[in-house]
Order: structure tokens, then C-alpha cells, then sequence
């Protein structure tokens, strides 16, 4: 009785905490917006398929065991041709084919969505400050990135010093951030709120308290909030 308890109470502990897992500040599972939601789509799609084909060997395996005699009407050289061709040839090509074109839209090609706001984001051992230059050279915020939600935003991104990387898990892929070079990334929130946001590549003692938080405003009082963070106003 008490084993068949901790059994169930182990259970419920598992699915818990691999459900939670899913969820929270940093989650590639929890997409806030579309090229975050694109990306996890991509990694469903690899699970469920690489699930499928794991389901598919396994009940190769078992039937070898449990049904004698089981896969003799094809050579081993047929089985060695249908598994090792027919079966991953047109995986690979159908994945490899989506992967690019998730990896077009992500970097904005195919998008006929205007870019609402620009913004910079400098990398420093280990910070990120931002810089915001469709609203005045004199608009900076340091640990804070401020965007306008439910819009395309174009984050140019540079480093200071090593390479570190840019990531807002829940809104974004990653881009590195190298020295003396500029790279662009495209980011959208569906919804205003606060998301997380670190550093995604080793650059030292500090790396793992570079982080940084995204405020999505709403649109209507997006410039407002900032020109009054440049003023010097906290908030409200
Ligand atoms: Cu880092």
C-alpha cells in the first residue's frame, strides 16, 4: 500500500515538475511571440518525429524478438537500403527544407511586416545596456531593454570587449555579439509584459549574471515611457 503511494506521489512529482519546466521567464516552450513561436514549433516538430522514429525501430525490435522468423522476405542488404535510405533520405531533406525556411523568416526575409522601432544593444563583461536612436541620441537604458509590443523590433547588437550572445528565449533566437561588428536580430512581443533575457555565450567569471530584462508597452505609450526614462522620470 505505502510502496503503491510513493509510486503515484513519484508520478505526479515528475510530470509537475517536467510540466513547470516548460513554463517561466526563460522558456524556449513558452513563446511570447512569433520567431520565438517558430522556433519552438521546430523543436516540437523534432521530438514528436525523432519520437515517431525511436516508436518505429523499437517495434522493429520487439517484433525480431517476439515474432520468429519476423523480416525474412527482405535481404539484409533490402533492410540495410530501407532503413539507411528510404526511411531518413526524405526525414532529413523535409526537415532540413522547413529548418531553412524557419531560418529565412527569422531573419526577416519573406516579411512583408514593417519594423516598428529600432533599438541597439551593446554587450560588456557583463552587462547590456541600450540605446534607442529613433528617439534621440540621449535615450539609454542600462539592464532594461524598453519595446513596443505587438510590433516587429529591430535589435542591432555589438560587444565592447569578447563575443557574448544576445537571447531573449521567449521572444527571439540568439545572435552573437562581436567586438567591432554589428549583427541584427528581429524580436516581437504579442503582448506587453516583462521577459528575460542573458547572455548565451560563455564570456567569463560574470557570464552568468549577464542578463538582462525586455519591458513590451503597449504601443500607444511606448515613446511616452521613454522619452520620460530619458528625462530622468521613474515610473509611475
Ligand atoms: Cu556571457
Amino acid at each position: 500500500m505505502c510502496g503503491r503511494m510513493f509510486h503515484r506521489i513519484t508520478c505526479l512529482s515528475v510530470i509537475g515538475l517536467t510540466l513547470s519546466a516548460c513554463s517561466g521567464d526563460l522558456s524556449t516552450l513558452d513563446p511570447a511571440g512569433p520567431y520565438a513561436g517558430a522556433i519552438a514549433n521546430l523543436w516540437w516538430i523534432m521530438l514528436i518525429g525523432s519520437g515517431l522514429i525511436l516508436g518505429l525501430v523499437l517495434a522493429l525490435l520487439g517484433l525480431v524478438f517476439f515474432k520468429p522468423g519476423f523480416g525474412r522476405s527482405l535481404s539484409p542488404k533490402g533492410w540495410m537500403i530501407a532503413g539507411g535510405l528510404f526511411l531518413p533520405v526524405p526525414v532529413l531533406v523535409a526537415l532540413m527544407a522547413y529548418g531553412m525556411a524557419q531560418g529565412e523568416y527569422l531573419i526577416g526575409a519573406w516579411q512583408n511586416e514593417p519594423v516598428v522601432a529600432r533599438v541597439e544593444a551593446h554587450g560588456a563583461m557583463w552587462h547590456w545596456g541600450f540605446r534607442y536612436p529613433d528617439l534621440g541620441d540621449n535615450v539609454a537604458t542600462d539592464g532594461t531593454l524598453h519595446i513596443p509590443a505587438g510590433g516587429v523590433v529591430e535589435v542591432r547588437v555589438t560587444s565592447a570587449d569578447v563575443v557574448h550572445s544576445f537571447w531573449i528565449p521567449r521572444l527571439a533566437g540568439k545572435i552573437d555579439a562581436v567586438p567591432g561588428h554589428e549583427t541584427v536580430v528581429r524580436i516581437k512581443a504579442d503582448v506587453p509584459g516583462r521577459y528575460g533575457g542573458i547572455c548565451a555565450e560563455y564570456c567569463g567569471t560574470g557570464h552568468a549574471g549577464m542578463r538582462f530584462t525586455v519591458e513590451a508597452h503597449p504601443p500607444e505609450t511606448y515613446r511616452q515611457r521613454l522619452t520620460a526614462l530619458a528625462a530622468g522620470v521613474s515610473a509611475p
